[in-house]
């Protein structure tokens, strides 16, 4: 929202980049810090190459009102798993360029992930204008752009943001639409000059930081960031039913359960974050090892083998019962703890499917069991002798009542029973879930029927 700045007497306005997952949106806000000549990008992490929370650059030029504009330039995280990232930059958006990956490959991922974008701009109340940008232009498979030149009517830039082509053209377009959107806020008398300091890259990290983020949030571990290889160079081994006795919990049910989870599990697992590998079945289970469940002594890895199972033993009743840890040797001479968990839906899953049937009557009744569920939830979970996280990814149907279905913490991170309020959180993600998530977007995108 465009906001005056009295301190500097200044117009501040904010041009969001969005587009999917690495489409060029970090390029290209690199490429402009360039072509504008004033300062530098400002990344406040990064992992693999990919933006983890956003790209911040500024830029001062120009009058508005006899003001000076100062423009906050900005990136999205094209990770679907950083969603609530991007959504919250969004918001707060008053023009977006949006980067499309118009190589042939890509371009049915950025025609949806544009799709989406304009649901989610809709429902704010003085939606912020959208430039596109054609980004990759130079690959050999760039697609025609007859389709999304006509099919959403807005203005078109084609770009190379690597070799900063067409940057500077989309950016320029967009700060006009910012300053229409401006100047329409000023008409309706909601361009307040702004209390305190105006909001800058630091307190957005910081607002950023606490948004509840679910790093189980992935769908399937594809959606994570591209595997890289361990310093070593090779993935760990997965766990089998031949691992030996007394690696195995529970003793004779776990390997039971790991024959089970083993059917069309890949040849090798994934490095999601450095040391954190992870691998989906066809089977429908999920294995994880974190990064501090590697050990380089075997005695260590049991004692530790031991604390997981204690932790598991002692929850259930809690958690989902279709889980085994199991201990592997890795290939390179270490050892890995190893969780394998069914996956079973989730409330967030139970809600998203719900609202494609696009019934009314039906969606309302799923949302108040869920609810009801939260609150039963929160209330059960309090009584578990360990701090479960309470969330509408964590939550299921387990055995008719409340349960945790999702991976476990490890047991040296997991705490007592803590006294925070886990329903009143709960439920300010429920609203979270409608008024962002669903209500922006797949609400509006499908309508609603009945
Ligand atoms: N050929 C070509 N490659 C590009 C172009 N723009 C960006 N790239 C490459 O695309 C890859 C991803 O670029 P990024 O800028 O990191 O993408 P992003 O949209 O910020 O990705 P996320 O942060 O994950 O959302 C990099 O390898 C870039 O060098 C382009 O115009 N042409
Ligand atoms: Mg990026």
């Amino acid at each position: 929202m465009a906001t005056l700045d009295q301190q500097s007497d200044a117009v501040v306005v904010r041009i969001v980049y969005d587009g999917p997952p690495t489409a060029g949106k970090t390029t290209t806000l690199r490429a402009l810090a360039q072509r504008l000549g004033q300062g530098q990008v400002f990344t406040p992490e990064e992992s693999a190459g990919r933006t983890v929370y956003f790209d911040w650059m500024e830029y001062t030029g120009g009058r508005f009102e006899g003001r000076q504009i100062r423009c906050q330039i900005v990136s999205v995280p094209g990770q679907r798993a950083l969603a609530p990232r991007r959504k919250l930059l969004l918001e707060s958006a008053d023009a977006v360029v949006f980067v499309a990956d118009t190589s042939q490959e890509r371009m049915g991922e950025s025609l949806a992930h544009l799709d989406d974008l304009m649901v989610t701009l809709k429902s704010r109340p003085l939606p912020p204008g959208v430039v596109l940008q054609a980004n990759k232009r130079d690959l050999p498979d760039a697609a025609p752009l007859e389709r999304l030149r006509k099919t959403y009517g807005l203005a078109l830039v084609e770009s190379v943001a690597s070799a900063g082509e067409g940057t500077r053209e989309a950016f320029v377009f967009a700060v006009r639409l910012a300053l229409d959107r401006a100047r329409e806020q000023m008409r309706l008398g909601e361009l307040k000059a702004h209390d305190g300091a105006v909001e800058n890259a630091d307190s957005l990290l910081s607002q950023m930081k606490v948004l509840p983020l679910d790093p189980l949030a992935f769908e399937t571990w594809a959606d994570a960031p591209k595997p890289r290889l361990s310093p070593r160079g090779s993935p760990p081994r997965l766990p089998d039913t031949s691992v030996p006795a007394g690696w195995i919990w529970p003793a004779i049910n776990g390997r039971i359960l790991l024959q089970e989870a083993g059917v069309g599990l890949p040849s090798a697992p994934r490095e999601l974050t450095p040391s954190e590998w992870v691998a989906d079945a066809e089977s429908g289970w999920r294995f994880h090892s974190a990064s501090t469940s590697a050990f380089s002594d075997a005695d260590d890895a049991r004692e530790a083998l031991i604390r997981w199972a204690q932790m598991h033993a002692s929850l259930s009743g809690w958690i989902s019962p279709n889980r085994c840890i199991a201990l592997c040797e890795t290939g390179d001479g270490e050892f890995r703890i190893w969780q394998v968990v069914r996956n079973e839906p989730s409330l967030w899953a139970n809600l998203v499917t719900t609202l494609r049937t696009r019934d009314a009557e039906n969606i309302g009744a799923r949302f108040s069991e869920a609810a009801v569920m939260c609150t039963r939830a929160a209330q059960r979970w309090s009584q578990a002798p360990y701090e479960l996280p309470c969330t509408l990814e964590t939550v299921g149907a387990v055995e008719g009542s409340a349960g945790f279905v999702s991976l476990m913490p490890e047991p040296d991170r997991i705490g007592a029973p803590s006294s925070l309020d886990r329903r009143a959180r709960l439920l300010q993600q429920l609203q979270a879930l409608l008024t962002s998530e669903l209500g922006e977007q797949h609400y509006l995108r499908d309508g609603v029927s009945g």
